[in-house]
C-alpha cells in the first residue's frame, strides 16, 4: 500500500460501470476523482451512496465538472489531480442511439479518447490508462471472439470505439504509455441504464407483476449476447492496470444467451408468461445488427486470474429481484416509462 493513497481519475463515473469501479477503488483505499457533466437535474444517483462532504477530513471521492468534448478542461484536470490511474469509461454508449446521433457519438466515444490521452501528455501525467473498449468492435465477425479476432463494427458507436481502441494502442507504442484496452462483452446489473435490453426487460417484469404495465415492445429477439455481471467486470479493469505489462484483454463469460432466452428467464422468475406481454415494434431494430457475440476470456483467466462467475440466467434473476424490490420500495430512480423514445 502507498504511503499516500493512489489517485484514480474516472470518466463516466455516473454510469453503471463508473459507479461499481468507484466503489471498488474506494474500498481499496484509493482517492477517487470523477468527471461529471453539468446537467439541469441531478445525475449522480448511482454514486450518491459513496459521496461525503469534501470538507470532511476523510473524504475520498471528489467530483469535477467537465466533458469529453472539452479538451482544455481535461488538461486542467490532469494537471491539478495528477492521477496514478485513469479509467476512460465515458461515452455515448447506446448502439441504437448512435445511429441517430452519429456525429455526437463520434465526438465523445471516439475523439473524447484522444482529448483525454493528449491531456495526460500535455500535463506530463505518467498515469496508467484504461480504455473502455467493447465487443461491438467485432460486430459482424462470427464468434467466438478473442483478442486476435478481426474487427468489423456495425454501428457509428462501434466505429467510434474502433478509433479509441487503435489510438490507445498507438499511444502505448508511440509514447511508451501504459495504456490498455479492456474489450468487454455486455455486462449488466440493477444499475444498468433503463434502455438497454436486459434492464428494459427486468423493469418491465417488475411493472407487469405489480399491475402497472401490460405490454412490453421489443425489437430483435434472435440476437445472441454474452451477458455478465458488471460488478465482476470492474475488478478485471483494475487488474489490467496492475499487470506487469500493458496488454489488451477480453472480459466475457464465454456463454451465449439470446434476447428471447433472457426474456423467458426473467418473466418465468416472476411467474409470468412472456408471450402474453411481449410485442414486436420495428422501431427497436437497428439499421445493421450485431447478430452474435460470444467472448473467449481465456487470456484474462490465464494472465489476470479473472473469471466471470455470474452467467445470464442468474443475472436475469438478480436483476428481476432488484427491480421488484425497487418498485416496492418506490425507489425507482426516475419515472421513465418505457415510452416510445426509449430505445
Ligand atoms: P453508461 O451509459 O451507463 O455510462 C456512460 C457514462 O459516460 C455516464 O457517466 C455519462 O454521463 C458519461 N458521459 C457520456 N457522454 C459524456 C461526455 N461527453 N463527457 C463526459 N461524460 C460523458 O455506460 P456503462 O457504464 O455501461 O459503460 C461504461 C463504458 O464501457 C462506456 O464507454 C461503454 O461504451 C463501454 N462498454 C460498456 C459495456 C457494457 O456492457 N456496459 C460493454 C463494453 C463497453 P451521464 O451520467 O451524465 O450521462
Ligand atoms: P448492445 O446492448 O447493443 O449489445 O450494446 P443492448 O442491450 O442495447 O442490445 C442488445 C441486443 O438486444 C436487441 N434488442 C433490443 N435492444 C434494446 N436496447 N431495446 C430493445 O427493445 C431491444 N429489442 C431487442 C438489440 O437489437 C441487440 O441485439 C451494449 C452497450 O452497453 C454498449 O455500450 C456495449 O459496448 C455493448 O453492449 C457491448
Amino acid at each position: 500500500m502507498h504511503a499516500t493513497p493512489k489517485k484514480a481519475f474516472i470518466t463516466g463515473i455516473t454510469g453503471q460501470d463508473g459507479s461499481y469501479l468507484a466503489e471498488l477503488l474506494l474500498a481499496k483505499g484509493y482517492e477517487v476523482h470523477g468527471l461529471i457533466r453539468r446537467a439541469s437535474t441531478f445525475n449522480t444517483h448511482r454514486i450518491d451512496h459513496l459521496y461525503s462532504d469534501p470538507h470532511e477530513a476523510d473524504a475520498k471521492l471528489f467530483l469535477h465538472y467537465g466533458d469529453l468534448s472539452d479538451g482544455s478542461r481535461l488538461v486542467t484536470l490532469m494537471a491539478q489531480i495528477r492521477p496514478d490511474e485513469v479509467y476512460n469509461l465515458a461515452a455515448q454508449s447506446h448502439v441504437k442511439v448512435s445511429f441517430e446521433e452519429p456525429e455526437h457519438t463520434g465526438d465523445t466515444t471516439g475523439l473524447g479518447t484522444i482529448r483525454l490521452l493528449e491531456a495526460m501528455r500535455l500535463a506530463n501525467v505518467d498515469a496508467r490508462y484504461y480504455q473502455a473498449s467493447t465487443s461491438e468492435l467485432y460486430g459482424a465477425t462470427p464468434p467466438p471472439q478473442s483478442e486476435t479476432t478481426p474487427f468489423y463494427p456495425r454501428s457509428p458507436y462501434g466505429a467510434a470505439k474502433i478509433y479509441s481502441y487503435w489510438i490507445t494502442k498507438n499511444y502505448r507504442e508511440a509514447y511508451d504509455m501504459f495504456a490498455v484496452n479492456g474489450i468487454l462483452f455486455n455486462h449488466e446489473s440493477p444499475r444498468r441504464g433503463e434502455t438497454f435490453v436486459t434492464r428494459k426487460i427486468t423493469r418491465a417484469v417488475a411493472a407487469i407483476k405489480a399491475g402497472q404495465q401490460e405490454k412490453l415492445y421489443m425489437g430483435n429477439l434472435q440476437a445472441i449476447r454474452d451477458w455478465g455481471y458488471a460488478a465482476e467486470y470492474v475488478e478485471g479493469m483494475w487488474r489490467m492496470l496492475q499487470a506487469d505489462e500493458p496488454e489488451d484483454f477480453v472480459l466475457a463469460t464465454g456463454t451465449p444467451c439470446t434476447v428471447r432466452e433472457f426474456l423467458e428467464i426473467s418473466f418465468d422468475h416472476a411467474g409470468l408468461d412472456w408471450r402474453k406481454h411481449v410485442e414486436f415494434d420495428e422501431r427497436y431494430l437497428r439499421p445493421t445488427e450485431v447478430d452474435a457475440l460470444i467472448g473467449d476470456p481465456a487470456k484474462a483467466k490465464d494472465k489476470l486470474g479473472w473469471e466471470a462467475t455470474i452467467k445470464a440466467p442468474e443475472l436475469a434473476r438478480l436483476m428481476v429481484d432488484a427491480d421488484i424490490a425497487m418498485l416496492q420500495d418506490d425507489a425507482w430512480v426516475d419515472s421513465v416509462e418505457l415510452a416510445s423514445w426509449a430505445k
